[in-house]
């Protein structure tokens, strides 16, 4: 326990949360919760809600906006996850309440996770796996697939985990460009403003942009179309980054080459379509999901929520 833990607090635990961390937090605070709460859920059904100091939650999961409100007592809300599309931003900052989160600890293993769907997406490795394990290797060798060193990378989204893809396609000798709101300072990747011409010019496209209603859709039939018959699209940013449907025909109909997703429009459902297609590599949202980078996570978490619980100021705060 940090100096900083208030003991004796009532904490809201919303949806699951890695069990070391649930561990901790139920030896150091009642913990009111549940695994599958809604925002349609009564809060008198929680229990007390006005001992409630603080709320735990995850990214994908969040909070809703109406419970802050609901909550008197409420001190900090604390995060799992670099996300903030499901969290209440704007209600927080109206009511000055502290939202934490937990940033740049999961940098590094996103983006490997990337770039290892990159690869995988352009040499096919789970799909060669499948092929050697079907025993079809007896029958004759396994197609050519798609190089992968010195290829034409677009980055859509530069933020920290957009910035370590790069330097990781700097090591293949990639061409890199990127897609941003603004042109980042201090890089030296080329930023290009249209989201089509840098589709149009990339061999691969990876997505590590923010989820929420500024980007919904962002990649569309016209960016797919653009990516083109060779072009692979690596999502490990949020599932309603890409129009999911136009994705699917643009895969059907050839127009777009592969795709490799870590994420998706209603998880854990993944459309039958995309189970059935060779040329795409499916992951369970699991970018950030090491020992170690969860780990961090979770010690984040837990500052987090100390801090906020003391008043002092988050390590990581949102907002
Ligand atoms: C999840 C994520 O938090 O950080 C994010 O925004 O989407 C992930 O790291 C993680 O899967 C736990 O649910």
């Amino acid at each position: 326990m940090t100096a900083s833990t208030a003991p004796g607090s009532t904490v809201l635990q919303i949806g699951p949360l890695m069990p070391a961390l649930e561990a901790v937090l139920r030896e150091q605070h009642e913990v009111l919760g549940a695994q599958a709460l809604t925002a349609a859920t009564p809060l008198a059904d929680m229990g007390d809600a006005a001992c409630i100091t603080a709320v735990v939650t995850s990214a994908p999961v969040g909070v809703p906006a109406v419970w802050l409100a609901q909550l008197p007592s409420l001190k900090v809300v604390s995060s799992f996850g670099v996300g903030l599309d499901q969290l209440p931003l704007d209600a927080a900052r109206a009511q000055g309440l502290p939202v934490g989160y937990t940033p740049d600890v999961l940098n590094d293993c996103v983006a490997d996770l990337a770039m290892g769907l990159l690869i995988d997406g352009a040499r096919r490795i789970a799909a060669a796996d499948r092929f050697v394990r079907r025993g079809d290797w007896l029958q004759g060798r396994y197609p050519l697939t798609t190089r992968v060193s010195g290829k034409r990378l677009g980055i859509v989204g530069l933020g920290r985990i957009g910035q370590a893809v790069a330097r990781r396609a700097a090591g293949f000798d990639m061409d890199i460009a990127y897609n941003n709101r603004r042109p980042v300072d201090g890089v030296a990747w080329r930023h290009e403003p249209s989201l089509p011409a840098l589709a149009q010019w990339a061999d691969f496209l990876v997505l590590t942009v923010a989820g929420g209603a500024g980007t919904r859709h962002l990649i569309n039939a016209e960016v797919l179309r653009a990516l083109g018959p060779k072009g692979l699209l690596v999502n490990v940013a949020r599932g309603s980054v890409v129009d999911q449907a136009a994705l699917i025909a643009c895969l059907h109909s050839g127009e777009l080459g592969g795709a490799a997703l870590d994420v998706f429009d209603d998880e854990p459902h993944v459309p039958a379509a995309l189970l059935a297609m060779e040329n795409v590599v499916l992951a369970p949202h699991m970018a950030s999901g090491t020992h170690d980078t969860r780990q961090a996570m979770a010690d984040l978490v837990l500052a987090n929520l100390h801090a906020g619980l003391a008043g002092e100021p988050l390590p990581a705060r949102a907002v």
